[in-house]
């Protein structure tokens, strides 16, 4: 009996992958490079397709894949490295190849995590908004390392990813002090936080980071208050796509995240989930490669990925 594209269990988990990334049950940036590009690597290895239809139906779901959040350039930058690597070597070489990305990912958090953790000292306070598992990480190799400090954060409407953020730190006995996101410039105003770590979900050509809806409006609270702004990321979500002028999307997400059964006729209900930090805004990025100015993200991804992940200019002309 013929096995079909569709019929695989791989197929399915990567279609129940898909649903988890939309759902936001697979939630932030890094998890969904991880879980996205795992999920179509098992699925290229096992499909029982060759040559030209194996190609066209991995690129219709590479195509479809990066957009079901627009705005994740990690898992777009992960699918064009396995892509690459099956073209270099062969579908069979393709759980490895992915693999050998979640590596890189892996590689890069644990110099995060130790680099940003340096920031932290004694005392200090730090102000986070939503759920960054790069910034979280940060917090708790601080901690594994005995620093003493505390840390304020947003609950992050409408989906209320802070909760997540709040109640890992207080699992680990990092003192938190949680708040809606309309009080992010009074946290900042009265609490004084020495610093504050953002994550990404996107970096542009120019230094710009994409990152939750009210990220803006923190950056711009952060230099009214005179407080340095950190964006914790892996160089991997760099939006390759921007250096040739194409502008980074953000995701519209549901109305009915925000206001559902009840919302009277007439109402137009917007849910945009992210928006762009100026790189003005920006103190640096903290890196696999070390702190780095907003100017020089384009060059040291290069400089660090280039060799690895296709560059985005030769597979374009
Ligand atoms: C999550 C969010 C996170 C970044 C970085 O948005 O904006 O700050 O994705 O996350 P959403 P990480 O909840 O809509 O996915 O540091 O884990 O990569």
């Amino acid at each position: 009996m013929t096995t079909h594209t569709h019929e695989t269990a791989e197929y399915k988990q990567l279609r129940q992958t898909m649903d988890d990334i939309k759902s936001l049950k697979i939630q932030g940036a890094t998890n969904v490079a991880i879980f996205g590009v795992e999920a179509f690597a098992k699925h290229a290895e096992t499909v029982p397709l060759e040559d030209e239809e194996l190609f066209s139906h991995l690129e219709s779901l590479v195509e479809e894949l990066s957009f079901v959040r627009v705005t994740e350039p990690a898992l777009r930058n992960g699918l064009r490295y396995v892509m690459t690597g099956i073209r270099r070597e062969s579908k069979e070489a393709a759980s490895e190849i992915g693999r050998n990305y979640l590596k890189l990912i892996d590689d890069a958090k644990k110099r995060i995590f130790k680099i940003g953790a340096e920031r932290i000292q004694d005392g200090s306070r730090v102000l986070t908004h939503c759920h960054s598992s790069i910034s979280v990480g940060i917090f708790l190799e601080a901690a594994k390392q005995g620093k003493d400090f505390d840390v304020i954060n947003t609950e992050t409407r409408p989906l209320f990813q802070g909760r997540k953020t709040a109640r890992i730190l207080a699992e680990h006995n990092i003192r938190v002090t949680h708040v809606v996101d309309s009080a992010m410039r009074w946290a900042m105003n009265s609490f004084n936080p020495h610093m504050i770590f953002l994550g990404a979900d996107a970096i542009t050509v120019e230094g710009v980071a994409l990152n939750k809806i009210g990220s803006r409006l923190c950056a711009l609270a952060s230099e009214e208050e005179h407080i340095p702004l950190y964006i914790c990321t892996s160089l991997l979500k760099y939006d390759q796509a921007t250096s040739i002028g194409r502008l980074s999307e953000i995701e519209m997400r549901s109305p009915t995240e925000i206001w559902d059964k009840d919302c009277p006729e007439g109402i137009t209900v917007l849910n945009p989930a992210f928006e762009t930090i100026d790189r003005r805004n920006i103190s640096a990025y903290i890196t696999e490669a070390g702190l780095v100015p907003p100017q020089s993200v384009h060059h040291t991804f290069r400089r660090i990925y280039g060799k690895q992940i296709q560059d985005f200019h030769q597979s374009w002309s």
